[in-house]
């Protein structure tokens, strides 16, 4: 087979045979690299599951569908969209037994830790843990969960544990509705308490604190007597503060701190109706305060569906949520319409010249959103039609 023909194109002018080159013909059913016996087999591709697949799996607490039904809620394509919310619909009869918990604080307070450390002691009682994270910034799925599931490295092996990272933004409703949903199918699997940590910055205490029973704030025991950098507005959300890392040199500290939040909450508002927030320490490392904590939240859920206002407010968080998604979905229609966009910055320069007040520019802006979505609305009933 040495021949000119096959020579590399680099040969040397005046070499001889040794730079010929061998054609080899292929052998039918062996993959590259190998004989047939060690061909490396693909792994066969998830089966289409139809949405009584999905129903039937979530509620049976099938791990993998309920990841999988995720991950359709999770979904930027339209297509999938439709087929989420029958699911949800349908599962909906077994959502809201779990209690749901916030848990925020400024990074490094040890929130996962804490959570691996709480979730590992439920699961012990034989309870069902889920663990969501929601970052409203992210636009990247399954962020810092990466390093999160390291921290929660027992918790994640752990049968009667689900973890699951932040959902990234797009459409309708973005983190806000994907979490929720998120929480709705966990419910309908069995899980029995949903822990949802903040992540990242911004917005995320207040999305959570929507979307939770019981809210929780860490903190550590800071340099001297700042309150490191919590805002008044994140304390008055909270249905507990949690001095965590008290144990070894920084315990005594951490009883201290304990004491000046228990000062301050007692000047604050509470966030729930008829529930006296107060301050507790624990060390998410030996486990010390862990149980006692859980102990508050399950009094909490006792005394606070006592007096009906559990129910209150899951009811009132329900109905915001759904304000919020048709608040938000006008906006993008609004903001989306290239007519309305061109005549509203008509109008915005006319009353920064002084050509017409503001209350007339907010008619006038409203005169042409409907015309311009309601007119277009009609149009599109009528093709239906
Ligand atoms: N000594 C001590 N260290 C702790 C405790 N809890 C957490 N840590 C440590 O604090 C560091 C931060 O903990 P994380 O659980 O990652 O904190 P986080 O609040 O989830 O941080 P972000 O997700 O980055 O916001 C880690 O090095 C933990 O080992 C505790 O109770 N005691
Ligand atoms: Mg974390």
């Amino acid at each position: 087979m040495a021949s000119e023909k096959y020579k590399p194109e680099w040969t040397p002018k005046d070499a001889g045979s040794e730079f010929a080159g061998r054609v080899m013909p292929g052998v039918s059913g062996a993959s590259e690299g190998g004989g047939g016996h060690t061909a490396r087999r693909r792994p066969p591709r998830a089966r289409r599951l139809s949405l009584d697949d999905y129903e039937e799996g979530v509620l049976r607490g099938d791990r993998v569908i309920l990841a999988r039904a995720i991950t359709l809620v999770e979904s930027n394509n339209p297509g999938h969209f439709n087929d989420a919310q029958e699911l949800i619909q349908r599962i909906l009869p077994h959502t809201g037994r779990a209690i749901r918990v916030g848990i925020t604080g400024i990074p490094g307070a040890g929130k996962s830790t804490f959570i691996e450390a709480l979730g590992c002691y439920l699961t012990e009682e034989e309870k069902k843990v889920a663990v969501l994270a929601v970052d409203p910034s992210s636009t990247i799925s399954g962020g810092s969960i990466l390093g999160d599931k390291t921290r929660m490295e027992k918790l994640a092996r752990d049968p009667r544990a689900f973890i699951r990272p932040s959902p990234s933004g797009g459409t309708l409703g973005g983190v806000t509705r994907k979490s929720r949903e998120t929480m709705l199918l966990c419910e309908a699997a069995g899980y029995d308490v949903i822990l949802v940590e903040t992540v990242g910055v911004g917005q995320s205490e207040t999305t959570v604190r929507s979307m939770v029973d019981f809210f929780l704030l860490l903190v550590v025991t800071g340099a001297g007597d700042d309150l490191q950098g919590i805002k008044k507005g994140v304390i008055e959300l909270s249905d507990a503060i949690l001095v965590n890392k008290a144990d070894g040199d920084n315990k005594r500290r951490a009883l201290a701190t304990k004491a000046d939040y228990n000062q301050i909450l007692h000047y604050l508002r509470p966030a729930t109706e008829g529930w006296t927030p107060k301050a507790y320490t624990c060390s998410s490392l030996t486990g010390e305060g862990i149980e006692e904590m859980w102990r508050v939240i399950a009094d909490f859920r006792e005394q606070v569906t006592a007096s009906g206002f559990f129910q209150r407010r899951r009811n009132g968080q329900t109905l915001e949520w759904v304000d919020s998604m048709a608040d938000e979905y006008i906006h993008s229609r609004i903001t989306q319409n290239p007519d309305i966009s061109a005549c509203r910055e008509t109008i915005r320069k006319q009353v920064l010249q002084g050509d017409m007040t503001a209350t007339r520019a907010a008619e006038a802006l409203i005169d042409a959103m409907e015309k311009h979505l309601f007119s277009a609305g009609r149009r599109e009933n009528a093709g239906e039609e």
